[in-house]
């Protein structure tokens, strides 16, 4: 049941940092859903063995730790897409998990997300020999398909150290980058299509096998990076470059930067086109790597060196390119530029040589703890970085390395500690981003931003970037239960494009803003109203109205500024100002509120409530729990239920009270009900009408338990029906209970007779089943009149409210306005934009 007219409270958005508090806005997991997820999956695949789940919480260095409760294992597309469907309707965070090697915390939950691990899809569905077009699952092992590959005589465009462990759906979601970039290019161009589960679990395919296809915007570019949080990859289409017939490596130790940077220029020039790899590391972490580990071995044992690089060629002739390399080499050692090296074309030393490289990270993570930074810089000043770092940390046991790669311009500076420590942090954050972003530099160039940097992409994204990426993912994402409080950071910062500014010019500074504060609390107020949130409430959750409408101009400047100048909407807003603080608040409230479904009102829901939780929501104060199992009828045949129902007999006088209350119900097949409600609300001697249709499954095990969820935006209603009695063709006794953006845990009892008038001889069975959840038939409930009276000719009314709005328009905003001084300039201002863009 849905209450009344969009008669809500406000949902709590937490509106702090990442990784400070769980958000309000996700429910907790509950049995329910395990049932689902089993029914789904199987039990083998809704893991919740503690061992298991404390693995799958912890990311691969062991820095981020999350506490979810259960890890998910879809094998195919339309598991994971039913999956999130649920997930999506019950608001359930999922953080999709692969390989689980990623470094910026993206891959584990913050709090209790659930975990959703795509291992069990590694299906191979083809190879295009001819175009070397691969397609899979995304949850195939990046080595696996290497080397499935292989054998058709192709390679995969991209090479990591953890390629035993990362899988390709990993891979796209980071855009990893790796040790093949220099040749292969990014993922951004050898991906040819993606299937991806979006967060409702719509499946949106585009896994074309197709080099070439300009039909309008390149949608799966979006999800090339995104680290999750626009949706689950299910499936991808990859181009597959040639095996090349000979790799051969050299290992180069070089005096300085300088001349790693004209080896670099020198092997482009020389060894352009089959150079495959330009890596380079420093001592520091060459030292750290063979001590840590020691069964790697040191390719120039004998020569010390600050800088070391590894210069990769692939060919088709090993002869030639060997021969090439052998030249290049020896003219740079000759001239001095190159201090000693090794050049390795037998298949076991090259993977020697490459094993130092890729284990850099491991030795780091065997060493202690590490911060991690991965920047994107021009190459000339790159090493500075390091430099300045190990100057500024000087005073710590720390120890300070770099290495990466040189051929993209991209550093990984480590810092290796025993311990965490704070005073390390403090010194190296927001100092490296600074450092970088004066450079315009990024900081992060290949491993994503995940938790880790999610609050400092504004070092490196403009605010139109962040905004527009804010944009897409409430377009892609409205719940937000995507990998949340990962990559965007948790307060839209930038969303400030048009609000009125009151601290420019004209407009009150901070001294006269608090002159306007009654204004902004009466504003506030009635907005809060306008979500249904009695006044009363606002009060007791400790929030201060200053605070909503500060909160509202600066966050929904927009949807403020519809809703005041949009007839319908300034009207219920300057009706509901009018309730505060009388006694019967809530129900004049109620008979305010002109049209819910009004788009002004809905848009101002949605950014006041929904988005950013301008308005705490109204708690669960537990008045309607939901009733036992065994209070419930043990069957309820939806198919038998179908036709016209009235309500005769409502508990809560808010919502199921209303006279003319005439419902049609439908059961396309068993197990769902379609709810076609209308309903009345008197206002003295008028009325008004609403309708509405609500769509319910029922629970399979629990038949007379039916579930309604998210069928109304955007403040994402939650309404569970508990049939307490029932006969076709004679009655429902429904308890409903309901959650929403706004409100938690509002509720009430109605009863559907086929009669328009509850026929005496049911009032037995009634009282019976009131009594289930101690309830009182006689005394809790108020017998309806559904005899509806004729409306009013559609004519008059729309001159009535046509004639009320103008007044109301005209008069009041100005009236409204008129205590912020100067800054309703600037306000008008805004609102006049917003309206002439409206219109
Ligand atoms: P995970 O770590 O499981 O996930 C990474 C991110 O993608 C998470 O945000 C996750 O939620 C999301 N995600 C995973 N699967 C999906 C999916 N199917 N749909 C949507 N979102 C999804 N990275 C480089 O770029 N270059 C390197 O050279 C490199 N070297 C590394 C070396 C070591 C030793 C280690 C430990 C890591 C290295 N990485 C490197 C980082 C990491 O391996 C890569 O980011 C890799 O691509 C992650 O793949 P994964 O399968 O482990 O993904
Ligand atoms: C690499 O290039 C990886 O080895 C990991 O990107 C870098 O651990 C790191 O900082
Ligand atoms: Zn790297």
């Amino acid at each position: 049941m849905r209450p009344g007219i969009g008669l809500s409270a406000p949902a709590r958005f937490s509106r702090t940092v990442a990784t400070s508090a769980r958000d309000g806005r996700y429910a907790p997991l509950e049995q329910r859903d395990i049932e689902v997820f089993t029914e789904v999956l199987g039990t083998q695949n809704v893991i919740r063995d503690s061992q298991a789940l404390e693995a799958c919480n912890r990311d691969w260095m062991g820095k981020y730790v999350g506490q979810s409760q259960v890890v998910l294992r879809p094998s195919s597309t339309k598991q994971l897409s039913k999956v999130m469907a649920h997930c999506h309707g019950r608001r359930l965070a999922v953080v999709p998990q692969a390989g689980n090697t990623g470094l910026a915390g993206g891959s584990v939950p913050v709090f209790d997300e659930v975990i959703l691990q795509t291992g069990g899809m590694d299906q191979i569905h083809s190879f295009d020999e001819v175009s070397g077009a691969l397609q899979c699952q995304s949850g195939c092992i990046l080595g696996k398909l290497n080397e499935h590959i292989a054998e058709a005589g192709y390679t995969m465009p991209l090479d990591l150290g953890p390629k035993d462990e990362c899988q390709i759906g990993g891979n796209v979601s980071t855009n990893a980058g790796g040790l093949k970039l220099i040749r292969y290019g990014s993922l951004h161009g050898s991906v040819l299509g993606l299937e991806v589960v979006l967060a409702d679990g719509t499946i949106l395919d585009t896994m074309t096998p197709l080099r070439k296809d300009n039909t309008g915007y390149d949608v799966k570019q979006l999800f090339i990076g995104a680290e999750g949080t626009l949706g689950i990859i299910s499936g991808v289409s990859l181009l597959c470059p040639p095996r090349p017939a000979a790799v051969n490596l050299m290992f180069l130790a070089v005096q300085d930067w300088p001349s790693a940077l004209q080896t670099f220029v020198r092997a482009k020039r020389k060894l352009g086109e089959i150079l495959s790899a330009f890596e380079f590391l420093d001592s520091s972490a060459l030292d750290l790597t063979l001590h840590q580990l020691p069964h790697i071995k040191n390719p120039l044992p004998q020569q010390q060196a600050p800088f070391y690089l590894l210069v990769e060629t692939s060919g088709s002739n090993g002869d030639h390119d060997y021969a090439k390399l052998k030249a290049f080499f020896e003219a740079e050692k000759r001239d001095g530029l190159i201090l000693d090296g090794t050049v390795a074309s037998d298949k076991d030393h090259i993977a020697e040589i490459w094993r130092l490289r890729e284990n850099i990270s491991v030795a780091l993570n065997k060493a202690g703890k590490t911060y991690k930074y991965d920047m994107s810089l021009p190459v000339a000043e790159m090493y500075g970085l390091v430099e300045d770092v190990r100057e500024r940390l000087q005073q710590y046991p720390v120890n300070v390395v770099g290495y990466g790669h040189l051929g993209d311009s991209n550093i990984h500076l480590n810092v290796s500690t025993e311990t965490w420590n704070d005073d390390v942090l403090h010194d190296l954050e927001p100092y490296v981003y600074e450092w970088v972003s004066e450079r315009r530099g990024s900081i992060s160039a290949e491993h994503g931003l995940g938790q880790m940097k999610s609050q400092y992409i504004g070092y490196t994204k403009g605010p139109e970037a962040i905004n527009m990426m804010q944009s897409l993912k409430q377009l892609l994402d409205p719940n937000g239960i995507l990998n949340p409080y990962k990559v965007l950071p948790a307060e839209p910062k930038f969303l400030t494009a048009t609000p009125p500014s009151f601290s420019a010019g004209t407009g009150p500074d901070s001294a006269s803003y608090s002159a306007s504060q009654d204004l902004v609390i009466s504003l506030a107020l009635s907005s809060s109203i306008l979500l249904g949130q009695p006044g009363a409430a606002l009060a007791s959750d400790g929030q201060s109205a200053g605070e909503v409408g500060k909160c509202l101009f600066a966050n929904c400047p927009g949807a403020l500024a519809q809703c005041v100048t949009d007839k319908t909407c300034l009207q219920d807003l300057i009706c509901l100002q009018g309730c505060s603080g009388s006694e019967d608040e809530t129900a004049c409230q109620v008979s305010c509120n002109q049209r819910y479904e009004n788009k002004a009102v809905a848009a101002f829901q949605a950014c006041a409530v929904t988005q950013e939780g301008c308005v705490a929501q109204k708690a669960d104060e537990n008045l309607y729990p939901a009733p036992p199992i065994s209070a419930l009828v043990s069957d309820f045949d939806t198919t038998k239920y179908k036709g016209k129902w009235y309500i005769t007999a409502g508990q809560n006088e808010l919502f199921d009270q209303f006279d003319c209350q005439v419902h049609y119900f439908d059961a396309p097949k068993p197990g769902v009900l379609d709810v076609k409600l209308n309903w009345r609300i008197s206002t003295g001697d008028d009325f008004l009408e609403r309708s509405d249709t609500q769509n319910f499954k029922q629970v399979k095990d629990t038949k007379g338990l039916l579930l309604n969820h998210d069928n109304v935006k955007p403040l994402h209603y939650e309404d569970d029906w508990h049939i307490l009695a029932a006969k076709p063709d004679k009655y429902i006794f429904v308890y409903y209970k309901g959650n929403n953006d706004a409100w938690k845990g509002y509720g009430g009892s109605t009863i559907y007779t086929r009669e328009s008038v509850m026929p005496e001889e049911y009032k037995d069975e009634m009282r019976a089943a009131a009594k289930k959840v101690n309830l009182d038939f006689d005394k809790d409930f108020k017998l309806t009149d559904n005899t509806c009276k004729p409306h009013p000719a559609d004519t008059d009314k729309a001159t009535r409210a046509e004639g009320n709005a103008d007044d109301v328009s005209a008069r009041d905003l100005e009236d409204m306005l008129e205590p912020f001084g100067n800054g309703r300039v600037i306000l008008k201002k805004g609102l006049a934009k917003q309206l002439s863009a409206s219109k």
